[in-house]
């Protein structure tokens, strides 16, 4: 049996833990991760991505071109909706290994709420937000995808939140898209939350006038800097505090 195997160099284990070469972690390698059901590497090649440059970044490039590759295959019927599917339910669990550590003050941040809207099932664009934000402080609710106006509006109204972020992907959405601004619009107390509106839809961008969004974007880079730009515009959270209310901080 032994003398089957090919004679391979021996790997030397100090050079594992050693710098990746440059042009390693590319998309097709994550691709490939991704089709093989692999989490472990998926998230070693990630997280590996995430030690050169910050996690936006990753996510609009390395992530985002990965996911473009696997559909170029679905479509063309190199790979079949099972290797799509076992990429996808791959990259939700690789997601889960490079989650950014929660501590204490990211469970009182601001609240940011995130829905696909209605009938939208890509939810990966959501989950890869979720961690940007997380990363900034803020608490997030990630509701995933096809949430219904209604009980988007319903949530809103119980919960306190400062920013909303909607993601669509495909043309027909743009119903939904506006269901679900008013839905939030009529929830909100005061101004309600600031709304950005984001995935693979907004590319065209003739749609963006035609919507009572605050902003609009295909990259989550630019995601976190406009909800940076709402952290930094809301009031002193200490501020509403009576004197005879308890110091949150002990
Ligand atoms: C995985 C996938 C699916 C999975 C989704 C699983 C899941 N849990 O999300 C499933 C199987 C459900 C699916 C279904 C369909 N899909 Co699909 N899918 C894909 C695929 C391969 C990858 C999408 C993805 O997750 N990319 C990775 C994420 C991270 O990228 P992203 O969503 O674009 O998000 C990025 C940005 O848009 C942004 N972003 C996302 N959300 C937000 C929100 C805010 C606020 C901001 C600021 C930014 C932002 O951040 C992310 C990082 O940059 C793409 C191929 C492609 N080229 O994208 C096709 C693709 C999007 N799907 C397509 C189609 C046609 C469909 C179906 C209609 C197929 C069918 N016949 O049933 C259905 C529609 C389902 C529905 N009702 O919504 C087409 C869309 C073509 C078009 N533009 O009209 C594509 C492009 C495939 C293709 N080449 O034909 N799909």
């Amino acid at each position: 049996m032994q003398d089957s195997f090919p004679k391979l160099p021996p790997v030397d284990p100090g050079r594992a833990a050693g710098p990746i070469p440059a042009g390693t972690l590319t998309p097709d390698l994550l691709a490939s991760l991704l089709a093989d059901g692999d989490d472990e590497l998926a998230a070693w090649t990630l997280q590996n991505a995430l030690a050169e440059r910050p996690r936006a970044e990753v996510f609009d490039g390395l992530l985002r071109d990965a996911m473009t590759l696997v559909g170029e295959r679905w479509q063309s019927g190199r790979w079949s909706v099972a290797e799509e599917h076992l990429a996808s339910q791959t990259l939700v669990r690789a997601l889960e290994r490079i989650r950014p550590a929660q501590g204490p003050e990211g469970r009182v941040g601001p609240l940011a709420v995130l829905a696909g809207v209605a009938g939208e099932q890509h939810s990966l664009g959501l989950a890869c937000l979720d961690q940007v934000l997380r990363d900034q402080g803020w608490s997030v609710a990630n509701l995933g995808p096809d949430v219904p106006p209604a009980d988007l509006a319903r949530f809103l109204a119980r919960n306190r939140a400062d920013l909303l972020a909607l993601s669509a992907s495909l043309p027909e959405r743009e119903p939904a898209i506006r269901d679900a601004i008013a839905a939030a619009r009529a929830a909100g107390s005061n101004a309600g939350p600031a709304i950005m509106l984001g995935g693979a839809l907004v590319a065209d961008t003739s749609l963006v006038g035609r919507l009572d969004v605050d902003f609009v974007a295909v990259s989550l880079v630019a995601a976190d800097r406009f909800a940076r730009s709402v952290a930094a515009a809301l009031p002193d959270r200490d501020e509403g505090r009576g004197p005879d209310d308890p110091d949150p901080a002990g």
